[in-house]
């Protein structure tokens, strides 16, 4: 394991792949290899391309993956899978358009299900994103498709939100969805060889015209996707984003919400763990009996679960 993990550390792709593949299927090991790749975690900027499913963004990634490359960057691009079968066939179409890039070196390229999470983001993305991090890519890129919640999930763990919207399918719909305006740090209008593309652009702004004053007013920005128009704009915006990150207090108020948020998620595993063994070692049919015939009740047993524990 710990050859996997420095030969993954120094770059090599499949050490990498094969890192990814076992944080998402054994939980067990997970966190020994996740204890020694986060000291070496916390450089690259981790970028989040969220919006409807067609809006562009697998389009718009590999436009911005060719001008971080152009400017000598490294990538990391994880691809989260829907789960759902109506966004599922866009899936190959995706692997096939990334697909000239995950021949060249400093470029790594991965798919990865949601299956098993409550948003689209699961703690195995993270992960994931955190090995990139460590395995020296500068941008890690995050895409998934914004399902309701998947969107404030993207928040936790992405530096920076870029937010895909399309003219004319229900844009109002779009933009007004709860929590949606506040989440992201970059507006994209994709598509915008379609009429509409212009009144969009105007209701975000007006939109963030409400919100009021912000240390970080959200750039709107329109692009045609597929003919990389706009997108020197799109990669200039994040770039930006990472400074202001890096220098304002906005941007440490953020940094130290994220390392609450993962102390808090390694103490709810660990305090579930210790629940479940304590649990399972006081379960017995005579004790299963008893509830049933009502002569203690599930508080009264979970108080025991507890006692047990200390
Ligand atoms: N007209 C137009 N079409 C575009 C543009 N950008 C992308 N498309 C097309 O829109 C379709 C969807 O593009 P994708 O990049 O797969 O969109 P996506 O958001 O990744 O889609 P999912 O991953 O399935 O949610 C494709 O047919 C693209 O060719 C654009 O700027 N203008
Ligand atoms: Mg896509």
């Amino acid at each position: 394991m710990n050859t996997l993990v420095q030969k993954a550390l120094e770059g090599d792709a499949r050490s990498i792949a094969r890192l990814i593949s076992i944080i998402e299927s054994e939980a067990s090991s997970a966190e020994s290899i996740m204890r020694s790749i986060y000291p070496h975690t916390g450089k690259a900027q981790i970028l989040g391309i969220t919006g409807s499913p067609g809006a562009g963004k697998s389009t718009l990634t590999d436009k911005i993956i060719t001008s971080l490359r152009d400017a000598g960057k490294t990538v990391g691009i994880i691809a989260v899978d829907p789960s759902s079968p109506f966004t599922g066939g866009a899936i190959l179409g995706d692997r096939l358009r990334m697909q000239q890039h995950a021949t060249e070196s400093g470029v790594f390229i991965r798919s990865m299900g949601t299956r098993g999470s409550l948003g689209g983001v699961s703690r195995a993305t993270y992960e994931a994103a955190l090995i990139l991090d460590a395995c020296g890519k500068d941008v890690v890129l995050i895409e998934t498709v914004g399902v309701g919640q998947s969107e404030v999930d993207i928040m936790r763990i992405a530096d920076t939100v870029c937010l895909v919207l399309v003219p004319g399918m229900g844009d109002d719909i779009q933009i007004m969805k709860a929590g949606i305006m506040e989440i992201a740090d970059l507006f994209v209008v994709n598509k915008a060889d379609r009429d509409g593309a212009e009144r969009v652009v105007r209701e975000v702004e007006m939109m963030l015209d409400l919100l009021g004053e912000k240390a970080w007013r959200p750039p709107v920005l329109k692009t045609v996707a597929e003919r990389g128009e706009g997108v020197p704009e799109v990669v200039e915006a994040i770039a930006k984003h990472r400074d202001f990150l890096l220098r304002s207090e906005e941007g440490r108020r953020r940094r130290w919400a994220r390392l609450e948020m993962e102390v808090e998620e390694i103490l709810r595993r660990e305090v579930a763990g210790m629940v479940e063994r304590s649990w399972e070692k006081l379960k017995s049919p005579d004790l299963l009996l008893a509830l049933e015939e009502r002569r203690t009740t599930p508080y009264a047993v979970a108080d025991a679960v507890f006692e047990e524990m200390f």
